[in-house]
């Protein structure tokens, strides 16, 4: 035990490196990166240029919590204040391959953290309930777990999509981003 202790307290004193960093995220079981700029404007009024284009996605993505339990992120250009009139909007929707197989899975919340965010569980048939949304405004990201129950199933397409407006509502969008992730597979 000695020797293990004195080999971590070397690498940490001399290269700092050795072991790992406490905040070190999970690894992606789906990892997709988007490209900036490319931002669909549906309606040139009613937001500013700033605003629609905030939701632009430079990555989502997919990490598991524990066996029953995975979270969704998104990074993307600016993630506005909790007080906005206006929403952004984060869809990690799902399907399987078989386009005759008439299932999906969605997940959907906003950078509001109790923003009635929903997620569906195909095998039941009803909503899940989600908790908070996690805010990280200084690095763009927003997150949110989701139960094993509600999450697609192995091999299951998923799709990531941003939108400016009125979060569970008839309202038209302002803006919009969207990214295919490939298929979901669990560890
Ligand atoms: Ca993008």
């Amino acid at each position: 035990m000695k020797s293990v202790r004195l080999a971590a307290a070397i690498c940490l004193s001399i290269l700092g490196l050795c072991v790992p960093h406490p905040a070190q995220a999970a690894e992606a079981l789906l990892d997709a990166q988007d490209p900036a700029g490319d931002v669909r404007i549906y309606t040139p009024d009613g937001l500013s240029d700033r605003d629609r284009k905030s939701v632009d996605i430079r990555r989502a993505w997919v990490s598991e919590v524990d066996q029953n339990t995975y979270r969704v992120s998104v990074k993307f250009k600016r993630v506005a204040a909790k007080s906005t009139r206006w929403d952004q909007m984060v869809f990690f929707d799902s399907h399987p391959q078989n386009e005759k197989i008439n299932q999906s899975a969605g997940v959907g919340f906003t950078q509001k953290p109790r923003s009635d965010a929903y997620a569906y569980d195909t095998r039941a048939d009803e909503w899940c309930e989600l908790g908070a949304v996690t805010r990280k405004p200084a690095k763009d990201i927003l997150s949110i777990t989701v139960p094993l129950r509600c999450m697609p199933w192995d091999g299951w397409h998923m799709d990531a999509s941003t939108v400016t407006g009125t979060f569970r509502s008839d309202a038209p969008a302002y803006s919009g981003d969207r990214v295919h992730m490939g298929r979901f597979y669990y560890p």
